[in-house]
């Protein structure tokens, strides 16, 4: 996995701040696209998953949440050192895993419509990100087999896109191994395929720590499984506190349900502690 440098994130950084997206080429190697593939075919299969036949999760695209629970491959991705530090420059270090899922749109799917992450969330557009967002290029992303559409410099528009309707927009067409990384507030979706080949994505989305995750991470991994996860992905999962404060369970962090010896952690110390 490619370690992005203080120049890399300087650079990326900036093309967020100013078109709202950027892509990291080669960020992760041919061998590491296949397993995440393998595994995921393999998902599918066992548990017969179809699409979700709506509007938005498209009716030809096969989507699987809760990648975390699916093995190491998958626990890789969150804590990449080819997008985590740059997704935590745009939010802050203290941000959380929103959601893990992979998006596999196949041949004849129509385009998603435009939208924003953050539109759920529904707070004003300042600019602010509460919400940064990746799309792993898991096959290559053409206009053709439906690379996700930006519409750059929409991360600065006052208004969230209206649900349905038709706006200019580009393809973030990248070869597998890429990255495409995105402010919360850019307008975007996935686009139509109309070849007869798949485009699998991972979409590995992360929030503020003081919002709400879009998958409930504590309660969808069982205790058992995240009590494996490195503490960093722990904390990515929500098993910290935001500020000292936020999630913490009778004055403690949450991290002590994994790990009793996490307490006395100075990592993890409480904001009334230092009071
Ligand atoms: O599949 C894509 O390229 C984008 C998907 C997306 O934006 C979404 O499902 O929210």
């Amino acid at each position: 996995m490619r370690t992005l440098t203080d120049a890399d994130l300087d650079h990326h950084h900036a093309e967020i701040d100013e078109r709202g997206y950027t892509v990291i080429e080669e960020a992760f190697d041919e061998a590491f696209g296949r397993r995440v593939l393998d595994e995921l075919d393999r998902i599918v299969d066992e548990r017969n998953i179809e699409p979700a036949d709506n509007g938005f999760e498209g009716r030809s695209t096969l989507r699987v949440y809760n990648l975390l629970v699916h093995g190491e491959v998958f626990q890789q991705i969150p804590t990449a050192p080819c997008v985590l530090p740059l997704v935590q420059r745009v939010l802050d270090d203290q941000c959380l895993l929103s959601t893990l899922s992979s998006i596999d749109i196949r041949g004849g799917e129509s385009a998603q419509p435009i939208h924003s992450d953050d539109q759920v969330i529904g707070l004003p557009r300042t600019g602010h990100a509460v919400v940064c967002n990746s799309m792993w290029a898991i096959t290559d992303f053409t206009e053709a087999n439906g690379a996700t559409r930006v519409v750059p410099g929409s991360h600065r528009y006052p208004e969230f896109p209206t649900y349905g309707e038709d706006h200019d927009s580009v393809p973030a067409e990248m070869a597998a191994g890429s990255v495409l990384i995105w402010h919360g507030s850019l307008w975007h979706g996935g686009g139509a395929n109309t070849t007869h080949g798949r485009r699998v994505g991972i979409a590995d989305n992360y929030c503020g720590g003081m919002i709400r995750q879009q998958e409930n991470q504590q309660l969808g991994i069982p205790r058992e499984i995240a009590s494996t996860f490195d503490k960093q992905l722990q904390r990515l999962c929500g098993y910290g506190t935001y500020n000292g404060l936020i999630g913490h369970i009778d004055k403690q962090d949450p991290r002590t349900l994994l790990d009793p010896e996490s307490g006395h952690d100075t990592d993890h110390a409480m904001l009334w502690d230092g009071a």
